[in-house]
């Protein structure tokens, strides 16, 4: 058995000052840092990765200037690649084996669309198989959108998957608890 964490998307922009803030993304870095820290939560991980939306032109993924976005599957520019905005949030200070990015031309709500920061050509599912990563834990933001979109990946590619629900935060309450039907029923469990 050898266990990883996936950290999602805890980015300025998705924390509260960013342009698509979610309440209590600030909280949510702080948590996963106290938790996680610099020793893998005393070697509780054989593995932490990360995932970042990183934004080039993701074409609709961004609301048409001048039109309101949807929030469903248009959105404020957010993660736009080298920005500020797509810094992880100061508060998230953890040691991480591999970056992951994500939605460089195209909307992308999973990790498992993310490629190594070093390696374009090394996605995240390719990695951990590489790795004989069978369980993993995933944490982040936000709850309904991409910690959604990759623990249903990561339970479609095999992986025993576990979402540490204190340690993300969702953008609306009714699509949050909708993710969560969703998350147990594909079998994830939900801590
Ligand atoms: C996300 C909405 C749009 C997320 C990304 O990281 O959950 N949500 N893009």
């Amino acid at each position: 058995m050898s266990r990883a964490l996936i950290v999602v998307d805890v980015q300025n922009d998705f924390c509260e000052g960013g342009s698509l803030p979610v309440e209590g993304g600030g909280d949510v870095a702080r948590a996963i840092t106290e938790a996680v820290g610099t020793n893998r939560a005393g070697n509780k991980y054989d593995h932490v990765v990360a995932t970042k939306d990183w934004h080039v032109d993701p074409g609709d993924h961004f609301a048409a200037e001048g039109t309101e976005p949807n929030y469903v599957d248009t959105w404020p520019v957010h993660c736009v690649a080298g920005t500020p905005g797509a810094e992880f949030h100061p508060a998230l200070r953890i040691a991480v084996d591999e970056l992951f990015l994500k939605g460089r031309t195209t909307a992308s709500y999973t990790g498992f669309d993310g490629v190594a920061e070093g390696d374009d050509s090394v996605r995240l599912g390719e990695w951990l198989a590489a790795r004989g990563v069978t369980d993993v834990d995933v944490v982040g933001l936000a709850t309904d959108h991409c910690v959604k979109a990759t623990a249903l990946d990561a339970a479609k590619a095999g992986l025993n998957t576990t979402v540490l629900l204190d340690k993300c935060a969702g953008v609306a309450p009714d699509s949050t608890e909708a993710a969560l039907s969703e998350l147990q029923a594909a079998g994830v469990v939900l801590v």
